[in-house]
């Protein structure tokens, strides 16, 4: 059965089908963007990072410091909050998108939402803001109708996808919570995908907005009582207001590699994430799958945050260590985990190792491997 990815490479084989597929940039000529949404993805595992030490400290008695994102070589994405500025000094709100409201008409909508926010009214708040951008209200952020979108971007799959199913009816039975960023939220977004399901896709974004940054992404999370109040149904689906979640005819699943397993027993038809009648291969790529999350992205975000270069370097030693590990757990012939078919592995996988390749690179020179180990997660990534 030809796959989702299979499919995106037969119609553009310039594309990265997995990339797309992730929802983020499929061109490797666009390093802009691509930098830009990987780092928004990076930017989130490192703030968790932080929020769980700054936990252990509470916890454990020891003074909480004020820890920060410090990279900003994108001058796309700001991580220390700070607004961009243009050369004169003022901020630079970028130019507006071709469907974006005049400069004044943006100054009133601007009061209007802060109106809408200090009477705690969520939902009008995010309303005008996207209006403002000159974002149809309901459609996710980051796709060519979107009012930061540079010209010099190209759309691929990925931003079809959404396009095509933000348009689809709000009331389909199955609903899908994500954000087009998040690279856990794209594990189920491939999932359903994959399985060929009709589903409203409905764009969430679980973290403070400020005006002043591009599409007012800050990565500062909300408590959850706001993003009750601004997104009900979503909460009433994840609990802990992480994104993705499911809602199918009322069933309620959270965390994405139990939503790909739910959508994978729930539409019990091929392609199969989980293989059928062998308990064992299942408990496997169970294991496989945590392992990604668990060790390789873990280890990675470590070489990636540290400061100091000889912890860099040895977490780099030890992401490639899990590396070497997980390709020997590979199918030998391949391409993907288990062979000829896909599972929730490569899905575990794909989002992650796009940022791995690429942030990776631009932040600290990561270059892959050559040896027989990276050979093989290289078969495996170009043919996904
Ligand atoms: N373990 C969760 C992680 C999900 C997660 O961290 N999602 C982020 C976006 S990438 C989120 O919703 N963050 C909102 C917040 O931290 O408040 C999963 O696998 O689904």
């Amino acid at each position: 059965m030809e796959t989702w990815y299979q499919s995106v490479t037969a119609t553009a084989t310039s594309l990265k089908p997995a990339t797309a597929a992730a929802g983020l940039v499929g061109c490797r000529a666009q390093p802009i963007i691509t930098t830009t949404l990987e780092v928004r993805g990076v930017e989130e595992l490192l703030n968790r990072v932080y929020e769980e030490y700054r936990q252990f400290c509470r916890e454990n008695g020891k003074s909480v410091p004020d820890l920060q994102i410090n990279l900003t070589e994108n001058q796309l994405v700001s991580f220390g909050w700070e607004p961009v500025k243009s050369q004169d000094g003022n901020i630079d709100r970028g130019e507006p998108g071709p469907n974006a409201p005049p400069v004044q008409e943006i100054e009133k909508l601007i009061d209007e939402r802060n109106e809408a926010r200090r009477a705690n009214n969520f939902p009008e708040a995010d309303r005008i803001r996207q209006v403002r951008s000159g974002r149809r209200p309901d459609a996710a952020a980051q796709t060519s109708r979107d009012a930061l979108w540079d010209p010099s971007w190209v759309e691929t799959h990925g931003e079809r996808t959404i396009a095509k199913r933000v348009a689809a009816p709000k009331d389909l039975p199955l609903k899908l919570y994500t954000s087009w960023f998040c690279p856990f939220a794209q594990r189920a977004w491939i999932a359903v995908e994959e399985k060929q399901l009709d589903y409203s896709y409905v764009e969430i974004n679980p973290y403070e907005v400020d005006d002043r940054l591009p599409g007012g992404y800050t990565k500062k999370q909300l408590p959850l009582e706001v993003k009750k109040a601004m997104y009900p149904d979503f909460i009433a689906s994840s609990p802990r207001g992480l994104v993705p979640s499911v809602d199918c005819n009322g069933d309620k699943v959270w965390e994405s590699l139990h939503v790909v397993q739910y959508i994978d027993e729930r539409f019990d038809h091929p392609p199969y994430f989980l293989p059928r009648n062998d308990p064992v291969k299942r408990a496997h790529v169970r294991i496989w799958s945590d392992f990604v999350t668990e060790k390789m992205q873990r280890n990675f975000y470590v070489h990636l945050m540290d400061q100091d270069p000889a912890a860099q370097a040895k977490a780099k030693d030890v992401f490639f260590q899990e590396c070497r590990t997980f390709a020997r757990a590979m199918s030998k012939d391949g391409p993907y985990f288990l062979g000829k078919e896909i599972s929730m592995v490569d899905i575990a996988l794909f989002p992650f190792w796009q940022r791995f390749l690429w942030v990776g690179r631009h932040y600290r020179g990561l270059e892959m491997p050559k040896d027989k180990e990276f050979e093989r997660l290289q078969r495996w990534w170009e043919a996904t």
